[in-house]
């Protein structure tokens, strides 16, 4: 059985080891010159509620076949998961520095080929839920009790393969499937408008649509959490364990705040990429606790 922490960590060390992974995503990423920032940040505390509280995983043993899978399935944000999972010692911290290089295990999307702990190589957005379906399904088929879980990008949920695998996901009774829903608000751009000068509409793309009847009316579990409240993620953690058995499969929906955690990369869209100056590396390590080195104060 894969080594599951003996006992949960406690918010505070869970605050610090994401503000540690916070700090790594936006240095990482300005060292490569190139890179996401506000996926990650928004979807950093609950990387770490699942890396370090949640998932039954032993990063000695990356291939265990009874592990639970992740797929990071808004791929764009590998470097948050590279973050995570440099922490939780399936590679030294000191890798990240290769990110995006060649010849590095650590490419600017995921790639299961290359990488310790990535399950499912990802970064075309709308195909991981249907990835993860199907290890479900083969779970159920090999009679093996690990969970598998997929983080989504709200602007993602836009894809018509992702409701494929909604769909399906219930029909086959896969209560050994969670979807995770970073909502965000934002993605890249937004819907291209032509009469509008700024070309794009940057409007949340799911504001007006009840998300919650959504899944409900395809069956699934659903519970509706602030994403960055360790207390609540790990509630919505219970509420899926609770939800095996049931026949239907999970879906976490997690208000964030995209770019959360440093002040100026924080809800705008103008971070979803980019690369931060000295100045502004100077600023997110002062309000993340971290001196511009990485070590903690
Ligand atoms: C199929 C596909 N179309 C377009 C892109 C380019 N792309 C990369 S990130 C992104 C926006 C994603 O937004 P969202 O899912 O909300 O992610 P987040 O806000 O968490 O970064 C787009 C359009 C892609 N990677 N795959
Ligand atoms: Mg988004």
């Amino acid at each position: 059985m894969p080594n599951k922490q003996a006992s949960r960590i406690g918010t505070a060390e869970l605050q610090r080891l994401a503000a540690a992974g916070r700090w790594h995503v936006i240095e990482t990423v300005a060292n490569a010159k190139a890179g996401h920032i506000g996926g990650p940040l928004s979807a950093m505390d609950l990387l770490v509620s699942l890396y370090f509280n949640e998932l039954r995983i032993d990063p000695q043993q990356p291939q265990d076949p009874a592990r639970d899978r992740f797929i990071l399935s808004k791929g764009h944000c590998a470097i948050g998961l590279y973050a995570v999972l440099a922490l939780r010692g399936y590679f030294p911290i000191e890798e990240l520095a290769t990110f995006d290089q060649g010849g590095s295990r650590l490419q600017g999307h995921p790639d299961m080929k290359l990488t310790p702990g990535v399950d499912s190589s990802s970064g075309s957005l709308g195909q991981g839920l249907s990835a993860g379906a199907g290890m479900a399904m083969a779970a159920k088929q090999l009679g093996a009790g690990f969970h598998t879980w997929v983080m989504l990008g709200d602007g993602e949920l836009e894809e018509g393969m992702v409701w494929e695998a909604v769909h399906t996901a219930r029909r086959f009774k896969l209560d050994n499937l969670t979807a995770v829903i970073d909502l965000n608000g934002l993605q890249q751009y937004g819907w291209p408008v032509t009469e509008d000068g700024d070309r794009f509409d940057r409007s949340n793309p799911w504001a007006g649509v009840n998300l919650e009847g959504v899944f409900s009316s395809f069956g699934w579990n659903v519970v509706s959490i602030d994403g960055h409240d360790f207390d609540e993620i790990q509630t919505a953690f219970d509420h899926v364990r609770a939800g095996r058995g049931s026949g239907k499969p999970t879906v976490i929906l997690a208000n964030t705040v995209k770019g959360k955690g440093i002040s100026f990369t924080e809800g705008t869209y103008k971070w979803h990429n980019g690369v931060a100056t000295p100045e502004q590396l100077a600023v997110a390590a002062a309000e993340l606790g971290q001196t511009l080195e990485g070590e903690a104060k």
